[in-house]
């Protein structure tokens, strides 16, 4: 059963050229991904995550950390794309400016044929050099862990922002600059509770921006939205999608 939309978001987006989302660990939940909080499984139980995603706990034991990444890795290149990701794609395209940006660094919405998109904390698919930065898009599973740089022999480390690191500058540039001019801002499947992520929805609600929050459980930013719709994004973005795709003929018919 379809969720119900208020006529006033439906209004907005059928009107808004500028259309900005947000999206966090909630969206990738639905394809079986477990939360940042809930990534304590099995062996990491014991561990804290925002304590293992930091540069310290990478030089005190770059193999557990590698081996967290690791594991990680192999269950999102297992997970699919769910009906989010793809209705994410149907608004980039029904909408004139669109942007998607991720917290997420699992690389579902690349792989759904999100193209509008930021990776503002990296993505797990991809290691660089810990020490000369150099990219690796491949390297031996079976060898040393973690392996070692092609070009400087220093350790490789996954491509995300780890706590206490600066997010990738030009993809927070292009944040915030869409943020600014954004008629509508969607915070999707998120705590909004990382900086400097979590600021961009209050960025959009001081620029003037319709700011609508998409998540069953209550948030720091679910009073402050104009519109907080507490159900699953994949319970609403399929509904909102459709609002937005042109009509083909047999549904004009
Ligand atoms: C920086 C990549 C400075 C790694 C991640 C200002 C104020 C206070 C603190 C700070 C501040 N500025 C900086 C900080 C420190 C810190 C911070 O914000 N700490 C927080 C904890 C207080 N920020 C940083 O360190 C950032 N760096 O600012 O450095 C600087 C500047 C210049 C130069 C040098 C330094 C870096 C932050 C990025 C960290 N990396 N990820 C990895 O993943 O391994 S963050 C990681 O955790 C995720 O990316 C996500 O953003 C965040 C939270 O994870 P989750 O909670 O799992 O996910 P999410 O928030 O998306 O919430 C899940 C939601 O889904 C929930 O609402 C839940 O209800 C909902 N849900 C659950 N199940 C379902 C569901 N929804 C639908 N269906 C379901 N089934």
């Amino acid at each position: 059963m379809d969720i119900e939309i208020p006529s006033e978001l439906i209004r907005r987006l059928q009107k808004a050229e500028h259309v900005v989302v947000l999206t966090g660990a909630g969206v990738s939940a639905e394809s079986g991904i477990p939360t940042f909080q809930e990534a304590r499984t099995g062996v990491w139980a014991a561990y804290d995550p925002a304590e293992l995603a930091t540069p310290q706990a990478f030089l005190r034991n770059p193999r557990l950390v590698w081996d967290w990444y690791a594991e990680r890795r192999q269950e999102m290149e297992a997970a699919q794309p769910g009906p989010s990701h793809y209705a994410l794609v149907d608004l980039e395209q029904g909408i004139p400016h669109f942007l998607l940006i991720t917290q997420n660094i699992d690389g579902l919405h690349w792989r759904a044929g999100s193209r509008e998109l930021l990776e503002l904390h990296g993505n797990i698919g991809r290691c660089r050099c810990f020490d000369c930065g150099t990219y690796a898009f491949g390297w031996d599973e079976e060898g040393a862990k973690p392996p070692s740089c092609a070009h400087c022999g220093g350790l490789l480390r996954p491509d995300v922002v780890w706590f206490g690191e600066g997010l990738p500058g030009q993809q927070l540039r292009a944040a915030y600059r869409a943020t600014e001019q954004a008629h509508l801002f969607f915070s999707v499947g998120t705590s909004a509770g990382v900086q400097p992520a979590a600021s961009l929805p209050l960025i959009a609600r001081r620029s003037g921006a319709y700011v609508v929050e998409i998540n069953p459980h209550e948030t720091a930013l679910s009073l402050m939205a104009d519109c907080w719709l507490r159900a699953t994004p994949g319970a609403v973005l399929p509904v909102l999608a459709r609002w937005v795709m042109p009509q083909t003929e047999e549904e004009d018919a």
